[in-house]
């Protein structure tokens, strides 16, 4: 039963990890929030609209609270 719990964590680990790149990852500029290119360039496989979903604030930009909302659990980020 250990086992099977110790390996579901591992799955869940590799598999968030996959998904949610770190931003400092994708911050080309390294002015702490990502532009339409940086998120695009991050996350080729993800649809651009999905970027206007994350950018609450409409500016243009996503900074770190609009990004760690879009990879928490049931954002549009998240996994399943
Ligand atoms: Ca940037
Ligand atoms: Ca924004």
């Amino acid at each position: 039963m250990r086992k099977l719990v110790m390996t579901l964590v591992a799955v869940g680990a590799t598999a968030s990890f996959a998904t949610a790149k770190e931003m400092s990852e994708m911050d080309v500029n390294a002015d702490g929030v990502l532009s339409v290119e940086e998120f695009a360039a991050g996350h080729s496989d993800v649809d651009p609209a999905v970027f206007a979903a994350i950018d609450g604030n409409e500016d243009g930009l996503i900074d770190p609270a609009e990004y760690e909302a879009a990879t928490a659990e049931g954002g549009v980020l998240a996994d399943s």
